[in-house]
């Protein structure tokens, strides 16, 4: 059984999904959400990028579909988002593919001038695609910047996106990785 601090934090990783805040996620969540995504990335409608990107958004809810989706109706319940990130948490293949698979595609979304870390800037327009305050992005990118440097690298992001899912300490830097808990 999972903890309840890491229940909360799956919670709160639906609740910035519910773009629509109807308490469980579906194809149009996704869909708003990468509307906000391309405006705030600047993928303009017609070039390459913003259909790339727009592949990859419904992509990732294909996954989430096959992943937590039991009851094939077409919308991911927190039960079903529970139920299924606890079954896969310790198969470290299909937690790879599922889970940090959406952290790769993340760090490729967020990266805005492509230089392979990304700013506050870059990461605040990112997070606010979600149901996300720039104020909670701004909160939580001084966590998720372990050494303090000012920019997001891949090897931090991996790191607290573990820390995300596994930890039970309340102190983890990647407890932030969908703002506060
Ligand atoms: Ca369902
Ligand atoms: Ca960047
Ligand atoms: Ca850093």
């Amino acid at each position: 059984m999972l903890s309840e601090f890491r229940k909360r934090k799956l919670n709160r990783l639906l609740v910035v999904n519910d773009s629509r805040g109807k308490g469980f996620i579906e194809k149009a969540d996704y869909e708003l959400i990468f509307e906000r995504l391309a405006k705030n990335m600047e993928w303009a409608p017609g070039t390459e990028a913003h259909d790339m990107m727009h592949a990859a958004v419904l992509q990732g809810w294909e996954g989430l579909v096959l992943m937590a989706d039991a009851n094939k109706d077409g919308r991911v319940t927190y039960e079903e988002f529970l139920q299924a990130t606890e079954a896969i948490i310790g198969q470290k293949e299909l937690f790879d593919q599922f889970v940090m698979g959406q952290v790769e595609m993340g760090l490729i979304q967020a990266d805005k001038n492509r230089d392979g870390q990304i700013t506050i800037t870059e990461f605040i327009a990112y997070l606010t695609s979600y149901n996300i305050t720039a104020d909670e992005a701004t909160l939580a990118f001084y966590h998720l910047d372990r050494n303090g440097d000012g920019f997001l690298t891949r090897d931090e992001m991996m790191q607290n996106a573990v820390d995300f899912f596994t930890s039970d300490d309340p102190a983890a830097p990647g407890n932030w990785l969908v703002g506060p808990v």
